[in-house]
């Protein structure tokens, strides 16, 4: 008897990643499209693709897509989902694109609970540009634009988007996870997954952190930039849960905000 142990998700295309040796965007891909799968809903699926390193995403995903324009993809898939609010649209965007020129998008969709899931993909550089300081990158990290190390008096403190955005009303289900070790990848996949459930149950935004790796601007081995995730991003980027609606799977987080009242005007 044969038992099928691996096989491609439907949700992927037969297609090889053009990422580089190491890259954990080829993890954080097979993930989403772990959970399309899971979900049945690959036929009503919508992606948007950002820019960066992902700008790509359309042909590795076997399920309709949209490009957008840098930092736009929020904006781009509120459109969408509220055109088709039957489909299940989420965009793949890098933390250059997430956290830099696309912050106004991000924050204003995460507020109006726009109902759709984000997969922010956190590898604290710009990939795809070659290698330049992003909001995330660490204090002292050697970059093309920050040689010497990022310095706070310079280029601020790195940016901790889960943590920002849980603090809205709007946001369902806000986590962090990483692709260091097999154990943190099959936790990443649990909250993907409960992230595309936020929006199957229809209660609003929801945003997967997912840290990555980028061992070409890093100049380090595969194996090196796993570690070098673990040792020096876990620190500044913990791990966990940061926002939970009660009546989804798992442990519910208390509420991190108290709602704002409706004041009447008459
Ligand atoms: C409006 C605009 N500004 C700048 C760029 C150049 N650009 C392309 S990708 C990118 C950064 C990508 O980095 P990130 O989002 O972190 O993704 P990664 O490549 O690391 O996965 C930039 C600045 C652009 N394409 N469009
Ligand atoms: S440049 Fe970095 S983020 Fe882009 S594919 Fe290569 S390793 Fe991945």
């Amino acid at each position: 008897m044969s038992v099928k142990v691996f096989e491609r998700p439907k949700a992927l295309s037969s297609v090889i990643f053009h990422y580089c040796p190491g890259c954990t965007h080829g993890i954080i891909h097979r993930l989403v499209a772990e959970a399309i799968d899971e979900f049945g809903v690959q036929g009503k699926t919508i992606g948007v693709a950002s820019v960066g390193c992902s700008v790509l995403a359309y042909n590795y995903f076997n399920v309709d897509f949209q490009q957008a324009a840098h930092g736009r993809a929020p904006a781009v898939a509120t459109g969408i989902k509220r055109c088709l609010p039957d489909r299940t649209v989420f965009t793949y965007q890098g933390d250059g694109d997430l956290a830099s020129i696309g912050t106004a998008e991000i924050v204003h969709a995460a507020m109006r609970g726009e109902n759709i899931t984000v997969i922010f993909v956190n590898n604290a550089i710009y990939g795809m540009t070659g290698g330049q300081m992003a909001p995330t990158t660490l204090l002292g990290q050697n970059t093309t634009t920050s040689p010497g190390g990022r310095k706070p008096e310079r280029a601020g403190r790195p940016i901790r988007m889960s943590e920002m955005l849980s603090q809205l009303e709007g946001p369902a289900y806000i986590a962090r996870v990483s692709t260091h070790n097999a154990a943190q990848v099959a936790r990443a996949k649990q909250a993907v997954k409960k992230a595309f459930q936020a929006q199957v149950d229809k209660k609003g935004f929801s945003m997967v952190e997912v840290l990555s790796t980028c061992p070409t601007n890093w100049g380090m081995t595969p194996n090196e930039a796993l570690k070098w995730l673990e040792e020096n991003m876990l620190p500044v980027y913990p791990l966990g849960e940061f926002k939970t609606e009660p009546g989804l799977p798992g442990p519910s987080a208390a509420k991190t905000t108290v709602p704002t009242r409706e004041v009447k005007t008459d």
